[in-house]
């Protein structure tokens, strides 16, 4: 069963400006990409729509978060809607970021994916464990647990992307290796199969994210069931475009 393309994403979290981004853009632009190779880029929310203005149409942009409800009393929140809106495909949920600096729970972020997925975004859920949780032997149970909770609310997966970001690796240089990451992504989809469907567990494009650079993209992009990566700090340098082209 055809899983889609490889995904390499981008999340530039609380980075840029509008002339840094505008650079990015430009140098993407002029870029000679893989086109076996699906990308998106998700810059800050305010952003969004100019980046989507001004960046070729083959990349699609993402938000990097949105609220479960369509419109109301919620300051400083934003719908799936508003992102669509400006013309975003995707919307990053689950962050370890948005889990542990604002408290969001397992609940929550199955709430805001089937909130985003009904207004028509492709989702990226994000799970992963932390060091003290795989050093006590906790990882699987940490991880399913984060994934009942959006399996819970999904229906129709076919606009879902599950990121594999072990909290230990985000944003410190210390990477897993491609074993480590392609153990877990099987386990992520042997259970997907268990508790939705062989064939949503088979196609399912489960990606990594964690200290991704253009050193280590092409050993963990070898890994089987590693159908993507998902780029930090590393997409905010030159190195992205080559990132990008890592299976050629
Ligand atoms: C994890 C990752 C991006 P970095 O958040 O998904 O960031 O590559 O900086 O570890």
């Amino acid at each position: 069963m055809a899983r889609g393309k490889f995904i390499v994403g981008t999340n530039f979290k609380m980075n840029g400006s509008k002339a840094f981004l505008g650079d990015l853009v430009e140098s993407l632009n002029r870029a000679d990409l893989d086109i076996n190779v699906e990308i998106f880029i998700s810059p800050p929310s305010v952003y969004i729509d100019h980046v989507r203005q001004i960046l070729r149409k083959d990349i699609a942009v993402g938000g990097q978060n949105c609220f479960y409800k369509s419109s109301g009393t919620y300051t400083g929140e934003m719908s799936a809607g508003m992102l669509k809106d400006v013309n975003a495909e995707y919307v990053i949920l689950g962050h370890t970021e948005r889990r542990t600096l604002f408290k969001e729970s397992d609940t929550e972020i199955g709430l805001k994916v089937e909130h985003a997925l009904a207004a028509g975004l492709k989702v990226i859920a994000c799970i992963g464990e932390t060091l003290s949780e795989r050093e006590s032997g906790t990882t699987f149970h940490v991880l399913f647990r984060q994934l009942q909770a959006i399996v819970e609310h999904v229906q129709d997966w076919t606009d879902v992307v599950i990121a594999y970001e072990p909290v230990w690796a985000i944003g410190t240089g210390r990477v897993a290796t491609p074993e480590q990451a392609q153990k877990v992504h099987a386990a992520i989809r042997r259970r997907l199969k268990e508790t939705v469907s062989e064939s949503v567990g088979e196609r399912m494009r489960i990606i990594y994210g964690g200290s991704v650079n253009l050193g280590n993209a092409r050993d963990l992009a070898k890994e089987k069931d590693v159908d993507g990566l998902f780029v930090g700090g590393a997409s905010l340098r030159p190195e992205f475009v080559e990132i990008c082209n890592v299976l050629r």
